[in-house]
């Protein structure tokens, strides 16, 4: 028996109001299908489990119509192929005779898949179809989920249990996991999946050898059916370490050669093989900075090997040197990306992206977005966000992270004058690049619920809405979570959407303030410790001293990243009273009794949110117990203990950040609360 929490947002449940249901029935009860279209292809096979199950029926599948209403399903022709590209689709009402005639024209077959899933929603959701006439198709070409997921079945930063893709150091067998994995993915508009972690370890180095590419394409097989592309992440060094070479030397004709050979074999058993996912010279992984070449030459040399099949590589800007000494106030973590490869603009191959992650540290619950965005005109560059929350409660804590994303997509980086969003850049259009789109780190394992929170589950469906459209509202994309996931009752609906769109902020509360970030403890990175941070050797992150706290990036008497916007931005944040106050720690290092622009101080900020995130999390509980009975009991009760664990986290959160910036200052609270 599945159970409601491993469904997902793909519960259909039965329509148990008999006048809707029968509506649908009159209009879906008849499935019309070209001989073209399978009655076994996945979107054909989706709709009618999900009929079965909402409505209750056996849908006839005909080639001509049996009823009076049906629901006519056609490949696009003429004109309309061009309209909607492969991943497009046209849901349309019209009059026939004597009932209506509901269409779905896919523009390919992962069109027609999205399009199922699209009136699925509705139905879900229970809006009338009678009406319909939607043209979709995505707004980002590349909509990708990197697992970090490792063949020993251990998952780096992975918050849910074990690896669905691995099982004793090998490729599971058992793979209708991945399956149903394909099909939630699909269902929010997943296009490629890389299936191994970015840090890249002995066994999965050879994932890219004959030896295990028959495991490998049995994978892309299962996600090729739900329109996904299968990516693998590479290690730099794999010539050396599979390929007997004495060297990774990107411009070394043996190496290139390795490679090219490699690339091959790889498309003989996957011939829409993605491409490959870098993380080269950052965190102790190999690069091509080893031997003397820039990053330009590491990525090319890879590309070279791949264009002949129709390849990309998906190279990270998260490159820096945890190592770094931060008591000279020159060399800043937040720079690095952007010095790093800003000088190479123009460069790359154009099956080159680079993925550069929303902000320039490291997915901190609060950061500026990425500088880079809106610097490189003549580079392919993709986003990159974080679903696993490992800087954001570890999906023990809940943290709807569609609101953060949404800001950073709203960023403007004014690059080509006001207007020069984000989203204009990962969607290709602002600098008219070949190759655009979004990664993101997955939040999934194999724990029944799949997300470790069943709430969490919100982050993967938005996630996927988000990036299909940016214009979707954070709001909007809970709604239709909840509808999907909970069912239509206004209460739950209600009451889930506050508590989902208030987390973020009462996360921020209660942990790291005003932008500052990294009060984690090491390693793990889970819980407070406000000097923890296991790169934190040379000093801290956040400069808090007796008589201050903050990183000073400005330009004058700091490390200069803030000119790395463009000037209003760099204005703004290089000015401590302009300066928004969220952000201002991130930028300035003050004291504990400067002003913010709210009018408090900051050391009175800290002690009121902290207080404040705290009741706050408290609060999330209450609100929680009001849908007993109204949820089922296994999900209420799950949620019940996490919302339970959060709350008395966010004390320990609240005293531990209080009490340390009360000795540090000396100053006490105004409002003379107990600080421990
Ligand atoms: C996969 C952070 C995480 C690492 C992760 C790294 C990355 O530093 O803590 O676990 O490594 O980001 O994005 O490569």
């Amino acid at each position: 028996m599945v159970s409601k929490s491993y469904k997902a947002w793909l519960q259909y449940e039965k329509i148990e109001t008999v006048g809707i249901r029968n509506a649908y029935i009159k209009q879906l009860g008849n499935i019309v299908l070209p001989a073209e279209i399978s009655e076994f292809a996945p979107a054909i096979r989706e709709l009618k489990v999900a009929i079965r199950a909402m409505l209750g029926i056996e849908p006839v599948v005909s080639e001509r119509p049996s009823n009076p209403s049906y629901f006519r399903i056609a490949m696009a022709s003429g004109e309309e192929v061009e309209q909607l590209g492969s991943e497009g689709y046209r849901i349309r009402a019209s009059r026939v005779d004597a009932g209506t005639c509901l269409t779905l024209v896919g523009g390919g077959t992962s069109g027609l898949i999205y399009g199922v899933f699209h009136l699925l929603r509705l139905i879900g959701a229970n809006e009338p179809v009678s009406e319909l006439d939607i043209c979709e198709k995505p707004v980002s070409q590349l909509r990708m989920l990197n697992q970090w997921d490792n063949a020993d079945g251990s998952i780096e930063r992975g918050y849910a249990g074990q690896s669905i893709f691995y099982r004793n150091g090998q490729i599971s067998e058992r793979l209708d996991r991945v399956r149903d994995y394909a099909r939630l993915a699909a269902s929010v508009g997943i296009n490629g999946i890389s299936i191994n972690n970015v840090n890249v370890h002995k066994t999965e180095t050879a994932f890219i050898t004959p030896g295990l590419l028959p495991e490998v394409a049995k994978v892309a097989d299962v996600l090729r059916a739900y329109g996904i592309r299968l990516y693998l992440s590479v290690n730099f060094a794999a010539p050396i370490q599979v390929g007997g070479l004495a060297t990774a030397d990107p411009l070394d004709a043996a190496v290139q050669a390795w490679w090219q050979e490699t690339a091959k074999a790889i498309y003989d058993y996957i011939p829409d093989f993605g491409g490959f996912v870098v993380k080269a010279d950052s965190e102790h992984r190999p690069g091509p900075f080893t031997y003397g070449r820039d990053h330009a030459d590491g990525a090319n040399m890879l590309a070279d090997a791949l264009a002949p099949f129709g390849g990309i590589v998906i190279w990270r800007c998260f490159v820096y040197n945890c190592m770094q000494d931060w008591r000279d106030r020159t060399t800043d973590r937040a720079r690095a990306a952007y010095d790093h490869f800003t000088p190479l603009d123009g460069s790359f191959k154009d099956n080159v992206i680079l993925q550069i992650k929303n902000g320039p540290m490291d997915f901190q619950v609060r950061e500026p977005v990425s500088p880079l965005f809106g610097a490189m005109t003549k580079t392919n560059q993709m986003m990159e966000f974080q679903v696993t929350q490992e800087y954001t409660g570890q999906q023990r804590h809940l943290c709807y992270l569609v609101p953060q994303w949404k800001e950073a997509l709203d960023f403007d980086t004014h690059a080509q004058g006001e207007g020069s969003y984000v989203k204009r850049v990962a969607d290709g259009s602002l600098f008219g690049a070949k190759h655009s789109g979004f990664a993101a780190v997955s939040n999934i394992g194999d724990d029944d619920n799949w997300t470790g929170h069943t709430l969490a589950q919100a982050n993967l469906y938005g996630y996927g809405r988000l990036i299909w459209n940016p214009e979707l509202s954070a709001q909007q994309i809970a709604d239709e979570w909840i509808r999907q996931t909970f069912g239509n009752d206004d209460q739950v609906i209600n009451v889930i959407s506050r508590m989902l769109m208030g987390s973020w902020q009462t996360y921020e509360n209660y942990t790291a303030p005003l932008g500052v970030g990294w009060m984690v403890a090491p390693n793990h990175h889970y819980g407070p410790d406000v000097d923890g941070y296991e790169y934190s050797r040379w000093g801290t992150y956040h400069f808090a001293d007796r008589d201050g706290i903050g990183v000073d990036r400005t330009t004058n008497t700091g490390t200069g990243y803030s000119a790395q916007y463009h000037a209003i931005n760099a204005e703004v944040y290089g000015d401590a009273v302009k300066c928004p106050d969220e952000l201002l720690l991130f930028f300035h290092h003050v004291p504990y009794t400067h002003r913010l622009q709210s009018g408090k101080t900051v050391i009175q900020h800290i002690y009121d949110t902290h207080f404040e995130g705290a009741e706050q999390a408290d609060d999330l509980q209450k609100q929680w117990f009001a849908l007993e009975g109204l949820i089922d009991s296994a999900r209420y009760g799950h949620v019940r203990e996490r919302l339970r664990e959060q709350a008395q986290h966010a004390k320990q959160w609240r005293d531990i950040i209080n009490t340390y910036f009360y000795r540090k200052s000396g100053i006490p609270d105004a409002q003379g609360r107990t600080i421990y």
